[in-house]
């Protein structure tokens, strides 16, 4: 049996971005309308900012098995809209079933986490922080510091991600915020719609999960 080569990429954690992957998209400003509560706030910031890179994926993929692993760097830029911090869209695993970590590198971060059921965790990140997200959880990453914020992944590589379950619930339960001293609070999201019994269990039958 033909053994896939190893690859061996570098984190140029200055840069924010994985070297010598064979993938990598930018999302800018202009891609998440939407996303933040305070609008008026966000069309203030895209008047300033439009077509500039919010945040980059740089990344490996070796295949598309389970069996293979995709890894790669997010890098964020810091900032608000409003009171609300920079983040990603934030999406649960098409195949429900996948986990994944971040890997702290620079910059100050949360991990907002979010199960079908509307369970909440926030999980600081930081340089040599490694998160585990488990099976199951929506998950998106948040740069609650002034600079930016540089993490690697790594994920199963047949996961997929589905970004419509954040749309379907009106946002994630929770906003992080400003809380006036520097720090960061999070808040209830009002629009948030909990997920119905039928939801949730469309979620676990899209496991994908091998017996
Ligand atoms: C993919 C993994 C990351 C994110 C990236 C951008 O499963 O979690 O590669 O894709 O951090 O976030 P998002 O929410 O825009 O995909
Ligand atoms: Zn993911």
């Amino acid at each position: 049996m033909k053994l896939a080569e190893p690859q061996v990429c570098d984190i140029a954690v200055a840069e924010g971005l994985l070297k010598n992957g064979n993938g990598h998209y930018r999302k800018t400003f202009d891609d998440l309308a939407g996303l933040y509560a305070d609008t008026a706030a966000f069309d203030a910031l895209l008047a300033d900012r439009r077509g500039q890179v919010a945040y980059e994926v740089t990344s490996y993929t070796p295949g598309s098995k389970v069996s293979d692993l995709i890894m790669g760097v997010t890098r964020m830029e810091p900032g608000r809209v409003g009171d609300e911090y920079f983040m990603t869209r934030g999406h649960i695993h098409a195949k429900g079933d996948r986990p994944e970590i971040y890997y702290g590198q620079s910059g100050s971060g949360l991990m907002q986490l979010e199960s079908p059921e509307g369970e909440v965790r926030l999980v600081p990140i930081g340089a040599q922080t490694i998160c585990y997200v488990p099976p199951f959880w929506i998950h998106r990453s948040i740069n609650v510091g002034t600079d930016d914020l540089v993490m690697m992944f790594a994920y199963p590589a047949d996961s997929g991600q589905d970004y419509g379950i954040i749309e379907r619930s009106g946002g994630m339960r929770v906003r992080v915020v400003d809380d006036g001293a520097g720090g960061w609070t999070q808040i209830d999201n009002p629009d948030w719609r909990a997920r119905t019994e039928a939801d949730i269990a469309a979620i676990h039958a899209d496991a994908g999960a091998v017996a």
